[in-house]
Parts: structure tokens; sequence; C-alpha cells
């Protein structure tokens, strides 16, 4: 049975890339080469008197908040994606690059402003930019997810991205969402100010810290390697934990030939005497669980993802991949230096020998420096706080309490599903994780929201993109997640938080009495211990399709994946704006115009014309 639905669907994407000029209505027709630069056709963009701005961000310089505006605003920024040669760590690599620069430069609104956000791809590889905390109520083809949203932007092809930040403030950040291109460089900060910040007065100024797993070799080379049948190893193993963008390798194990600079500069966040500092933390990694702390001085957390949480004192934060907090610092130790520590919690990481890259001269304790104004230049000799938390595991609930509290998640559910995850090794040798015994995979050249829009039925989707489907309008949705395997999974839902009802150890099972339904911790980013259970509810008010996935890119690319189909009925009735589709009809529009180019070198090099290609192979392996 699965075979042949997965037939059907790769006859589909065939006669879908082969008719797709015939698909009726809704669609914008590309007829001409001037279209092929596409343009916005938004009145909102037609309208535009002023340029995008190009941004680019020292991460090092403290900031306030914008101005506030008695009225939202609408702010236009230029993302420029192109690769440039970068040592983050010392080690010279390949940096798939926004403007020019690694981390990404920090994006800034006002709460209810609107994003006008153009992404001129010149990667020489398709690109997707995902906003990741965002709900883009209303705007679900503004998400970012190749296969699930969008096509992806074709290489030199500008897709303008528009979206509100409603309601939400906070600490966000964005990323490529397309085959693991983030962990090569496209990653920065989205930071939404909030006029009603109930601590604004608590802070002086504010500083990002974006926390980053760094590999010397590009994710083109360690894909193929990772996703091959002969493959027995772990995740593979990064070279560098980066603090903002910058760390410290040991050159000495760096291959022959080479360019590696020893003692590249530390991250250096400069404070003064009795200022408070509200530090934005961002574990924006491929795959590191990092433990966040600065040497003798407390953490008060205020915030995780955007929800405003009960002031709580810690010294340590375990921070998993894709999750964010706020910290307020009081500068209030005596002048000097002091260590930041961003260290990869190796506890949390296995390796065996035919890991990539096991044998990697990584420090996984990641340094930066808090640096008082009128200290000396010697080195910190401070002391780091001992241990209060338990390993690979998010904080203690009792930390994240949100500062009012949400009894909006108790109630009855109107849609329940029954999730378990686990990894197989399927009959073509890979070892692939399932989720309910499904790989996702997708179809980048006719993501599922074309499909809805196109009246397929959602029960009719292609079985291996593990739709969820739920139709009850403002419904509680509840999703109870078993995980099946030893490693812990930090996982994301895109357009929602949720609140966390359970998360339950091995053999500690849920239990609707143990339930967190009156004031449960709420985010978009949440682990699940190894064995380990989840129980989530959200409102389903957000008609789209939502990605539900661990954030461990590795995981992602063995086919982690789940989507929402939320609210199909409402959906299937939007118009998805012409720009957005035409990205669709340009890969098939150039496939066209170029001939194919091989996957020749060992970069991600694919041409957008042979994504579907690509993706066969990976498939057939599978
Ligand atoms: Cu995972």
């Amino acid at each position: 049975m699965k075979l042949n639905l997965k037939k059907v669907s790769i006859l589909f994407i065939s006669l879908f890339v082969i008719c797709s000029s015939a698909i009726p209505a809704r669609i914008h027709n590309v007829d001409n080469d001037e279209h092929l630069h596409l343009r916005a056709y938004t009145n909102e963009i037609q309208k535009r008197h002023e340029p995008f701005k190009i941004i680019q961000t020292d991460y090092f310089k403290p900031f306030v908040h914008l101005p506030f505006t008695n009225k939202p605003v609408t702010r236009y920024y230029q993302l420029t994606l192109k690769k440039v040669k970068l040592s983050p760590d010392g080690f010279e690599r390949t940096v798939w690059s926004v403007n020019g620069q690694y981390p990404a430069p920090i994006i800034r609104a006002n709460k209810g402003d609107r994003m006008i956000i153009n992404v001129e791809n010149k990667f020489g590889d398709p690109a997707a930019v995902h906003w990741h905390g965002v709900f883009q109520h209303g705007t679900n083809w503004y998400d970012g997810v190749p296969g699930q949203t969008q096509c992806p932007i074709p290489n030199d092809v500008s897709f303008i991205y528009n979206f509100t930040t409603g309601d939400q403030h906070g600490t966000f950040w964005y990323h490529s969402h397309f085959m693991a291109q983030y962990a090569d460089g496209l990653r920065g900060a989205l930071i939404v100010h909030d006029p009603d910040d109930p601590y604004l007065k608590e802070y002086d100024y504010e500083y990002v810290i974006t926390l980053s797993d760094w590999h010397h070799r590009t994710t083109g080379e360690i894909l193929p390697n990772f996703i091959s049948p002969t493959y027995t190893g772990k995740r593979p193993v990064p070279d560098s934990p980066l603090l903002s963008g910058r760390g410290r390798y040991n050159c000495n194990g760096a291959p022959d030939g080479s360019k590696c600079k020893p003692n590249a500069p530390l991250a250096v966040y400069n404070v003064k005497k009795n200022k408070k500092y509200r530090f934005r933390i961002i574990n924006s990694a491929a795959d590191a669980f990092f433990i966040f702390s600065i040497d003798e001085h407390k953490l008060k957390l205020i915030e995780s993802e955007g929800i405003y949480i009960k002031p709580t004192i810690i010294e340590k934060l375990p921070i998993n991949v894709g999750q964010r907090y706020s910290v307020i610092v009081n500068a209030d130790q005596p002048i000097g230096k002091y260590w930041i520590r961003a260290t990869i919690d190796k506890r949390c990481v296995l390796i065996n020998n035919a890991t990539i890259n096991f044998n990697s001269s990584i420090d996984w304790n990641g340094l930066g420096i808090l640096k008082y104004e009128g200290s000396k230049n010697d080195k910190p000799k401070s002391k780091e706080f001992p241990e209060n938390f338990k390993i690979c595991r998010d904080p203690d609930p009792k930390h994240l309490k949100t500062l009012q509290p949400v009894t909006k998640y108790d109630g009855n559910v109107s849609d329940f599903f029954n999730i378990t995850v686990k990894f197989q090794r399927e009959g073509d040798g890979i070892v692939k994780a399932v989720m309910n015994n499904s790989s996702f995979i997708p179809q980048f050249n006719d993501p599922t929201i074309n499909k809805i829009i196109r009246h397929i039925p959602p029960d009719e989707l292609p079985k291996e993109q593990n739709s969820l489907i739920f139709d009850n309008k403002n419904g509680i949705v509840e999703i109870a997640l078993w995980n099946n395997n030893t490693d812990e999974h930090p996982f994301h839902m895109h357009g929602h938080v949720f609140g966390v009802m359970f998360v339950g150890e091995k053999n500690e099972y849920p239990d609707e009495k143990k339930y967190d339904k009156k004031n449960p911790v709420i985010r978009d980013n949440v682990t699940v211990p190894g064995f380990g259970y989840l129980v989530i509810r959200f409102i389903a008010d957000n008609p789209g399709i939502w990605a539900f996935h661990c954030h461990i890119e590795w995981h992602v690319e063995l086919g982690m994946v789940l989507q929402l189909v939320e609210l199909p009925s409402i959906l299937m009735n939007e118009t998805i704006p012409n720009d957005a589709s035409s990205l669709c009809f340009k890969n098939d529009y150039q496939k066209k115009r170029n001939p194919t180019t091989p996957f020749h070198n060992r970069e991600r090099m694919f041409n957008p014309v042979i994504i579907n290609e690509i993706r066969r192979d990976i498939n057939k392996i599978r």
C-alpha cells in the first residue's frame, strides 16, 4: 500500500512538473522572461516609497528598543543571500551568509509592525527563509518551508516575505528551512520589541547572543555521507561552539593546507558597572544542546519564546536547539572580566567511531567574555557556577511559569493525535526517522499548501507527508508523543505556541490527572526525553500548513517531520499571492531554459532545476 502511494505521488510530481502550466485559476502565469525577476504584487509593496534597508549587525554592540510609534509601521529589509569566505573560529570556510555576515543580521521590529523582507538569493542554490516562532496568521505562504508552504527560491531570484508581527513580541530567529542549509550559515536573530513589556524598566540595554555549533565541512559534504546505507555512525560531530558567530578552534587539529588562524577573537560583551542588560539567548544550533552561564552573575529569567514568565533566578541555563530565553543580568560585580560559558553538553551527544568527524578536535566549552568598562586587559579569573539542573532536559517548569496564568488549554479536546517517534533501518539500508512509521519526504516543487488550494482533499495528501488533519475552528488540539529511542528531541511547532501538558521520562506514562492544564509552560519548542513522553495542547485558530518537527537538523533530514493541516476547509478558499505561487512555476520554467547542471562539486551546488532529481536520488537510496 505504501509503495503504491509512493508511486502515485511520484507520478503526481512528474505530472505536476509536466503539466504545471495547465493548473487553473489562482496561480499567476509566468509567461515571459521579464517575470523571472519576481516582483511583489501586493498593494502594500506597490505603494512602497522606502527602499529596502540593507541591515548589518554588530552583535557586540548593546542596543535599546526601537522608538515606539502610536500606530504600527511597515519595515522594509533587504537580505541578500550570498556565499562568502569567513573564519568564525579561525578556520576559513565557505559560509552561506546573509548580507555578507555570520550570524545573519538582527532583524528588529515593534509589536504590530509589518515586515516586508526582500530575500535576494545569490547562493547559487535554492533557498528559503523561515521566521522561527512567528505565527504568520493569515500568511501561511510566507512561513518559508519548502515542500509545505512554498517552493524554494531559485538562485538569482528575489522573493518578498510580507507578514505582520501581530500581537507577538519577544525573541525569535530566522533560518533556512531547506536541506540543512542553516547549518552552513543562514541563521540570525529576529527581535520584536514590546511597548507594553512589563520588564522594560528593569534593564538599560539589550544584547542578543546566538549559540551555534559549527562544522568545517559544508552540509553538502556531510549529508551524502550521513544519509547513506553504509553509514553506521551517530549525528555528525561539530568543530566548534560559537557565541554570536565567534569561537576558537585548535588549529593543530586542522587538515594540512587549510587556512586556520589560532586565537580567533572571542565574543566580548561590554558592560558598565551597575547597568542592567537583557540578554536574548537563541540556540540556533543544528544539533547542540547548550548550557549557558555568566560567571559570578546570576540570570533573571523573564521570557521563554515570546512569552513573559514570572521572574526567576537561575545560575545556569540549559537551552536546546531552536529555543530562546531572555535573562536580565545586573552588572553589579567588581569591575573586571568574567567568562561567559556556552558549553555544548557532551552528555547529550552520542558518538561512536563511525560518526562523521568523531575525532574532531572540538573544545566543547565555548567561551565569551563579559567585560566591565574600566577592567584590566588580562584574562578572566572568574569562577564557574555549579550545576543545578537535570542534564539534557529543559529547565524545571517552576522556572518557566507564565507571568499571567493561561487557562485556555483546560477544556474538551476536539482533536487528538498519538505519535510514536523512532529510528528504523529501512529495506534500502538507511536508518530513517519515522513518525508513526512514516518518514517525511517533501515535494519541494509542489508544497502542501498548493495542493490544498487546488482542493485536493487533505486525506489524499501523499502518505509520506505525515499530515495531522484537523478542522474544528478554535478547538483544542492535543498531541501525545512517545519518543521510542534514546535521543532527546527538541520538538518545534510552526504557527503556534503550545501549552506543555506533560513531559515524562521513560516509563512515566501520560496521565491526564498529571496534566498541567491550569497554568502550563507555554512555548513553541520543547525537549522530549529519550524514551520519554510529551503531551501538548494548542488552539486551532491559524489555518495553514505548519511543520511540527524535531529541530535537530540531521533528524529533519532523516524525516522526523510532521505537518499540521490546520482548518483546511478555510485554507482551501485562500488565495496564494502571485509572487509566492510563481516560485513553483519558476523552477519548472528554468527547467525549460537551462540545461540540467550536475551536482558536480562537494559543496551544495544543485541548481533549482534538479531539486526533484536530488530528492529522488535520496528517496531511492532511502
Ligand atoms: Cu531529533
